[in-house]
């Protein structure tokens, strides 16, 4: 007995034909996730599980490399020897988490260098976050804060995620974002602390990265086409709204803390809820960073270009390299 590819997304243009898959092995896939085991490269998994994965993977993984772009910006210029070094490591832990993201793509049968075409040719996602400029030293402080924060909200849970080899990256991943999140409240909490200047520095950075940061969770839940199924498949554990949610819950009391005022009129506290209300996010700007009309966005693919294209002699020489040695091997 057949089944269609259960619950996919409506179809888009240019989308790739539904499968049909074997019901009784989706039955089985589906007990499998219901008893929360993890599904490895090798097991029978639905073509729309695979492909869901290696769109969510490897969307992260571009997300990584070209998010160390703004950072990178500011190595340089960091105020001190220590917050040099500090910043050197966070954008080149960013470059690990990208390595490890593209690992995990790869053992769903996709090859990394696919998936960077797909990144310079414009066709594939990146996180929209990335495509707004790091005006002061401020935006350091409020990437780390905000941008970090964030994405250990939505990151947390993908610990769990059924798909064992994006699990695993994700556990270590979150060890590292949780120092980088720490580090960039750090920068924030000395500002908030120091001169008027300094002061109102730290403020125009939480002015301009508070409502970006809430934009990287997704659209609401009512327009976002992939929660329902990879919730169901235990991809995803919360709805976007759900991570908006405790992502604002988390961090208007550090807003406090710092003294600083989150740039929200309708933002409240309502103590029956439990939960803040907040005013309506601008979805008409996430669209347009979407479609490549954000601030930065011509920006970050040429810096990518360049880089893809100046590292291509490293990657001519490495494979030169290892086919000597395959040769060499192969005489001996
Ligand atoms: N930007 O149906 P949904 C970081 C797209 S890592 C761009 O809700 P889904 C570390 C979405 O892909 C940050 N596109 O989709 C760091 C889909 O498009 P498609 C990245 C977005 O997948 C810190 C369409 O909209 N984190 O920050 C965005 O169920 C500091 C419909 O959306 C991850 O990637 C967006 N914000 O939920 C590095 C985490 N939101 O593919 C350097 C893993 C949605 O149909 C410095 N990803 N879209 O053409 C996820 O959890 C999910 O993919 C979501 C989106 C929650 C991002």
């Amino acid at each position: 007995m057949y089944t269609q590819g259960l619950a996919e997304p409506p179809a888009r243009a240019g989308a790739p034909e539904p499968v049909v898959e074997d019901a009784e092995q989706l039955r089985r896939f589906e007990a499998r996730i219901d008893a929360e085991e993890k599904i490895e490269p090798k097991d029978w998994m639905p073509a729309a599980y695979r492909r869901t994965l290696i769109r969510q993977i490897s969307q992260h993984a571009h997300s990584e490399i070209v998010g160390m772009l703004p950072e990178g910006n500011w190595i340089g210029r960091a105020p001190s020897l220590q917050r040099k070094l500090i910043l050197i490591a966070k954008v080149q832990d960013e470059g690990g988490h990208g390595a490890y993201l593209y690992s995990a793509a790869e053992t769903l049968g996709v090859s990394r260098a696919e998936l960077i075409d797909q990144l310079l040719a414009g066709t594939a996602k990146y996180s929209s976050i990335f495509n707004y400029p790091t005006r002061s030293w401020a935006d350091i402080g409020a990437i780390g804060w905000l941008v970090d924060g964030a994405a250990i909200m939505n990151q947390i849970p993908l610990c769990r995620c059924s798909y064992g080899p994006y699990a695993r990256a994700m556990t270590r991943v979150c060890k590292e974002e949780s120092f980088h999140q720490r580090q960039g409240y750090d920068i924030m909490l000395k500002l908030a602390n120091g001169t008027p200047a300094q002061k109102r520095m730290a403020q125009d950075a939480l002015d301009r990265w508070w409502w970006p940061s809430l934009m990287m969770f997704g659209p609401p839940d009512t327009d976002s086409q992939h929660t329902a199924l990879s919730v169901r498949w235990k991809i995803k554990r919360f709805t976007n709204d759900e991570l908006r949610q405790k992502f604002i819950d988390f961090t208007v009391p550090q807003a406090r803390y710092l003294g600083l005022e989150v740039p929200d009129p309708e933002l409240r506290w309502d103590e029956q809820g439990r939960c803040h209300r907040f005013g309506e996010i601008d979805w008409s700007e996430f669209h347009a960073v979407l479609k490549g009309d954000g601030p930065c966005n011509r920006e970050r693919m040429l810096a990518r270009r360049d880089a893809h294209e100046a590292g291509r002699w490293v990657r001519e020489a490495a494979l030169a390299h290892a086919a000597k040695h395959r040769r060499a091997a192969a005489m001996a």
